[in-house]
């Protein structure tokens, strides 16, 4: 096994986005692509030699490829042992922990995330720090100045290493340590939550469905839902990951899980169902009938989070990332907990979580989380919900009525307009901001802007600033518009709108979301003049 320091030049845009680096499968499968974001990572992060690493991904297509690329460059770096998940496979959540409880010095997660897979679709790289959590923009910045600069990678010629097998070989002097993808997540979820209610639950009846989505929540959900808590062979559905997600988006939302949504709106519904994306870190819940909004979700896991032994001192404060929808900070105000308003991105609840500042974090993307690793976690969540069910003996329905008798409620929706010409979603947020000041006391579609500014985000533990993250415009009475463009996307631009609508009205609570929202949906469109910029009269994909 020879090291050979292979030649090579700047690849343009290896800039990591709000999670890392996402390309199209065949960008990264393209010459040095890979091979020069990992020179680049090692570089930022002063290089690996003697550095125990984390290294896993969501099975998508080039996912054993890159590990065994990868592999090859940690040992050629001097790496003392990388960590891998049994066939290349750790969902993000239990890197995360693996990260954390072997005092590892970071990780690199293979995931394009909720994006589909395949040879024509998206691939992802993204660091881990030793906290476990995403790479800061500041770490992320000095990766993306190395892949600005690189002449040249360091990789070891060698076979690939065997990693369908736990157990422990070497690739030149670095060890190569294979793991059970799911034991050591199995465990800490089983020292959160209280199994035994759980169980007793769906032992008296309590029905479920957990769509996988083909990806790679599959092992993690059978393991526990099935093995440990006892719901029935098949309560677990699309459980084998797929290097193409089965063809489809591995994103829970009713758009891309209808199947489940259809189900649970039918006459044959379990009491609950839940899925979770490519790489486990997201979720959606739903009861019978009803489909739970993330927003709502984090505002009801806050509410009730004491009824989990892993929660039950309770929360040292909660967090959202901004275009969340603020139920949760209803919550937080009427139990006195400290909220935290972010940037969208989950890396910027690390700095909070490490500081104690903040318990339960959550974001409109389906993404909720706390304390026990530094992401976000599908799974975690879905049984946080399980035992909040097990505790109080209600169904969904009945926790989300009462939630909004007592705290009011935020109708919430978000439209997305994607692949859009990436110069024309910036003018026309160019044009706004620069309406923005003249915003305030204006009337649109019948509601008047009672503020309407960009938001900025000053980290209270770090100090760090990080500017220019969505145009909000709020409204009397408690609605909100954001618009943003996301920074996950691989090709062109894709604009999100982001729609808060609030109701305390007792009578109003039970309002069809798109009738609640219908006068906030206009005025989005009359403020930023959607249609007029970019031709599109109506979003791609609405959650
Ligand atoms: C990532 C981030 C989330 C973010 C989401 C959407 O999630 O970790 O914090 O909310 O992308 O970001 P954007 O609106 O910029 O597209 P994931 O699940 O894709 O890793």
């Amino acid at each position: 096994m020879e090291k050979i320091t292979v030649p090579t030049r700047p690849i343009e845009g290896q800039k990591p986005g709000t999670s890392g680096l996402r390309k199209k499968t065949s960008v990264f499968m393209g010459p040095h692509y890979l091979e020069n974001f990992i020179q680049a990572t090692f570089s930022a992060i002063g290089g690996v030699a003697g550095k125990t690493l984390v290294l896993g991904g969501d099975g998508r297509y080039f996912n054993n490829q890159a590990a065994q690329v990868i592999l090859r460059m940690a040992a050629a770096g001097g790496a003392a042992r990388v960590i891998v998940g049994q066939d290349a496979l750790l969902s993000t959540p239990a890197a995360s922990h693996l990260i954390r409880k072997r005092a590892t010095d970071g990780g690199l997660i293979l995931s394009a995330s909720h994006n589909p897979g395949g040879p024509d679709e998206d691939f992802g790289v993204k660091f881990n720090m030793p906290n476990g959590g995403p790479a800061p923009e500041e770490v992320t910045a000095r990766i993306y100045a190395e892949t600005t600069r690189l002449t040249c990678y360091d990789i070891l010629e060698a076979q690939d290493v065997d990693l369908s097998q736990p157990g422990t070989t070497t690739l030149g002097g670095m060890v190569v340590e294979v793991v059970d993808p799911v034991a050591d997540y199995a465990a800490l979820m089983a020292g959160l939550f209280d199994f035994d209610a759980i169980r007793a639950l769906i032992a008296g009846g309590f029905t479920l469905r957990f769509d996988a989505m083909h990806a790679v929540t599959g092992p993690y959900a059978r393991a526990i839902l099935q093995g440990m808590l006892g719901a029935p062979e098949g309560s677990v559905i699309n459980a084998v990951p797929q290097p193409d997600f089965g063809g489809g988006h591995p994103d829970p939302n009713p758009i891309w899980a209808k199947p489940l949504v259809d189900l649970m709106m039918g006459p044959d519904a379990p009491d609950f169902a839940a899925a979770s994306d490519g790489d486990g870190d997201r979720n959606m819940v739903l009861g019978r009938g009803l489909y739970v909004t993330p927003s709502d979700s984090l505002a009801v896991l806050a509410a009730n989070a004491h009824l989990a032994p892993g929660y039950a001192a309770g929360l040292k404060g909660v967090a959202r990332s901004m275009p969340t929808s603020r139920a949760v900070d209803r919550v937080a105000a009427a139990r006195g907990l400290r909220c935290y308003e972010t940037p969208t991105g989950w890396k910027f609840f690390g700095n909070l979580l490490d500081a104690g500042r903040a318990t339960l974090c959550g974001e409109e993307s389906a993404g909720t989380g706390s304390d026990h690793v530094r992401e976000k976690d599908g799974l975690w969540a879905v049984l946080l919900w399980l035992n909040i069910l097990a505790s109080t003996k209600l169904s969904v329905a009945q926790i989300l009525h009462a939630h909004w008798r007592e705290f009011g409620r935020n109708y919430y929706t978000r439209h997305d307009y994607e692949a859009l010409d990436a110069a024309t979603a910036e003018a026309m947020l160019d044009d706004l901001r620069a309406r923005l000041p003249n915003l305030p006391g204006r009337v649109f579609a019948g509601r008047t802007v009672a503020s309407a500014d960009e938001f900025a985000y000053d980290d209270p533990v770090d100090g760090s600033h990080s500017a220019a993250q969505g145009l909000r415009i709020a409204f009397e009475g408690g609605a909100r518009i954001v618009y943003r463009l996301s920074g996950t996307g691989t090709v062109g631009a894709t604009l999100r709108v982001y729609l808060e609508e609030f109701v305390d009205d007792p009578d109003r609570l039970d309002l069809a979301p798109e009738t609640a929202l219908a006068a906030i949906i206009a005025a989005a469109d009359q403020i930023a003049g959607i249609r007029a910029h970019t031709g599109r009269s109506a979003p791609d994909v609405t959650t």
